[in-house]
């Protein structure tokens, strides 16, 4: 978004009196009151809140280490174990008998589990993998639907502290076998098939299908979950059912207390170089503000029914469905399917059967569910009863303000406030965002960083810009939720996020932002790296353009992003073959082929939108890429940019059509 339309959005939405009387920061008194507190003793304010919302099973006594910075440590000497601050936490607090998950299926069956059910579920899983002998500190990897086992796998590695890592079930046997590679793991646990739109789709062929492709030699046992009882190879040695491995299992498992920063995650994300990079996430830190924005953003009650509609393949799925809401003793709804099955109505009959009250979802969702009720009122959502909601949620790219103002007044009824929280894979749970019973909203905005997080926008060397002026989003102080490092590469991490550059210490988002000269609002005005945001989802450009020149067909490819009603992003690769440039229905062919060939290589949201063929691509005397001018192409804007430096003009005419 340019400064121009920044400063031009006028609209001003202040939190709604009734919601704000009850909230848990009422007011920006409030709000200000506790940015104060953490400015006076950051860490004070930080350990007051651990105490305060964690159960110890025994007490830090350091708050924050700094002494290997950037490799920061939060409350480090303190024992804890996730699962127990999840489940027996909330079952001790009397909500044994209260339903944790509803859980819908695709084709619509609702199962209801209690937290005494959860807790009984995860105790057993918890107790199978150890009679595996999995133990503290092992690599787990996850390649599940969403479902009730799909929490339950993940917390049961936290009850023994074994280190999950989701793969989503999106991605191609050739990715989750990289990941499987890099994180080490001993187990991968699986379903047999995954439900969507009304199709089974394979998983465990394609674990089978990764682990063949090499180099997973430490990967002892295959658990999987049957999900459908469909046609999934099982091979009887390695393989075994979870209901097998449950069934005679004890239903209390002792926890096993692990220091605060023991990783309980390693979630993969892309980067702007090379492989993706595996996120480091700690235990006592990120479960601490997973229940804290579960407070404050969300202002979480014991009546709410909290949905969050992303995969816990995503880093959403982690805290805002696994972890954030479990621990703090909520009702939540487990999606299996997608919102556009069996109509494009489903989450709104979804929100009006189950009364959610409180409905978290990302801006590519409903921009393409206004498309859908643009075109069928039978599916509008006013013909539903959506008056259980009193807030919503946005997540994964900037929301442009109107679709905020859709969402605002077509599912919120003009009453909920609307939380637009922008954070990442490595911030562990949201940065900037409005708190729904303080800050006043302004569509496209995510506002002001909540209480403790000290985000600034900053030029190149590190230096702050005034408000008004677009710069570099950083991070000034270290927090409990960060990332802590990348598995196995702590060089790769330091640069990736505490470049020298910027001082060593200060960390580095990867977004460019900017703030109103008025109200110091924020707005994310995009990644500034290699990076695209397709639907939500965070995609290397160099992933994508190695896996198009591991085609035997492909020369060279580069790729960018181009701007896109409903993905907020697409990818557009220009592909130069190893012989002549194709033309008509034969450039058409091949680019089918190309397309199906990065989906078999990265995943289908890999998948390029738009493949531009030329006989070569553009670029500088020295033979860089000139990506600006790909991406000016790929609007289909015309070159105004200096191109003194373009080695081939005459190419730009030719990459200028689209095939
Ligand atoms: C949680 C999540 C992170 C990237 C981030 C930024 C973009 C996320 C946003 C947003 C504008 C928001 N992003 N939320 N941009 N406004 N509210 O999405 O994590 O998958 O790691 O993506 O997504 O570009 O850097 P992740």
């Amino acid at each position: 978004m340019s400064d121009q339309e920044v400063k031009t959005e006028s609209r001003v939405f202040p939190p709604p009196a009734a919601f704000a009387a009850n909230a848990a920061i009422s007011g920006m008194d409030a709000y200000n009151a506790l940015c104060a507190e953490a400015a006076a003793d950051y860490e004070g304010f930080w350990a007051k809140l651990a105490r305060e919302n964690l159960h110890w099973h025994k007490p830090f006594t350091t708050v924050l280490d700094e002494s290997q910075a950037p490799l920061y440590k939060w409350f480090d000497d303190g024992l804890l174990n996730v699962s127990y601050n999840c489940l027996d936490v909330n079952i001790q607090k009397g909500l044994g008998d209260k339903t944790a998950i509803i859980f819908e299926a695709d084709g619509g069956d609702v199962t209801n589990v209690s937290y005494k059910e959860l807790h009984a579920k995860v105790c057993q899983f918890a107790n199978g993998l150890r009679s595996l002998g999995v133990k503290k500190g092992d690599r787990v990897v996850i390649y599940m639907p969403m479902s009730v086992e799909g929490v339950v796998a993940m917390q049961a590695c936290a009850r023994i502290g074994a280190t999950h890592s989701v793969v989503f079930g999106g991605f191609s046997a050739k990715s989750l076998q990289e990941r499987i590679v890099d994180v080490g793991a001993t187990i991968v646990i699986t379903a047999d098939e995954q439900v969507r739109g009304g199709k089974q789709l394979p998983l465990k062929a394609i674990v089978d299908e990764a682990l063949g492709l090499g180099d997973c030699e430490k990967v002892s046992k295959v658990i999987v979950y049957k999900r459908t009882g469909g046609n999934a190879p099982f091979n009887a040695e390695r393989d075994l059912w979870m209901h097998d491995l449950v069934a005679n299992q004890a239903t209390e498992c002792e926890p096993e207390w692990v220091n605060a920063d023991h990783p309980l995650f390693i979630l993969y994300t892309s980067g702007s170089t090379g492989k993706p990079k595996g996120v480091q996430h700690s235990s006592g830190g990120y479960l601490l503000w997973a229940m804290l924005t579960m407070k404050w953003t969300f202002d979480i009650k014991p009546s709410d029914v909290f949905w969050c509609t992303a995969d816990i393949g995503w880093v959403t799925g982690h805290t805002y469905i696994t972890y954030g809401p479990l621990a703090m003793g909520t009702t939540e709804i487990v999606f299996e399917g997608i919102p556009t099955f069996p109509n494009a109505g489903r989450f709104w009959d979804m929100i009006q059967k189950h009364k959610a009250t409180i409905f978290y979802t990302a801006p590519t969702a409903i921009r393409s569910l206004i498309k859908a009720a643009d075109g069928d009122a039978n599916i509008h959502p006013n013909k539903y009863d959506l008056s259980s909601l009193r807030l919503l949620g946005s997540v994964g790219e900037p929301i442009n303000p109107e679709a905020w103002m859709w969402y605002y007044k077509n599912i919120g009824g003009e009453r909920c406030p609307i939380a637009d929280t922008f954070w990442q894979t490595e911030t562990g749970g949201h940065m900037i965002t409005p708190l729904p019973g303080a800050t006043p909203l302004v569509p496209g905005s995510c506002t002001l960083p909540l209480p403790g997080i000290m985000a600034a926008i900053v030029d190149e060397t590190g230096a702050d810009l005034p408000n008004g002026q677009g710069g570099i989003l950083v991070v000034k102080r270290p927090w409990p939720s960060m990332i802590r490092t990348i598995w196995g590469d702590n060089e790769r991490f330091k640069k990736s996020y505490f470049p020298e550059e910027l001082g060593g210490k200060t960390y580095l988002a990867g977004d460019g932002a900017i703030r109103n000269k008025d109200t110091g609002y924020f707005t994310i005005t995009g990644r500034i790296d290699d990076v695209l945001n397709v639907s939500g989802h965070r995609m290397g450009t160099m992933e994508i353009e190695s896996a198009l020149v591991a085609n035997p067909l492909v020369a060279e490819a580069a790729v960018v992003g181009k701007p896109d009603d409903t993905t907020g992003e697409a990818i557009c690769a220009f592909v130069v073959l190893k012989r002549s440039r194709p033309t008509g229905d034969e450039a058409k062919q091949i680019a089918l082929e190309l397309r199906n060939w990065v989906a078999k290589e990265i995943g289908p949201i890999a998948k390029p939108k738009e493949i531009r063929f030329g006989d070569n691509l553009p670029k500088t005397r020295s033979g860089k890429i000139m990506r600006r001018l790909l991406r000016v192409l790929a609007k289909g804007e015309e070159i105004t940019q200096d191109i003194s430096t373009l080695e081939n003009p005459a190419i730009l005419e030719q990459l200028k059509q689209a095939q």
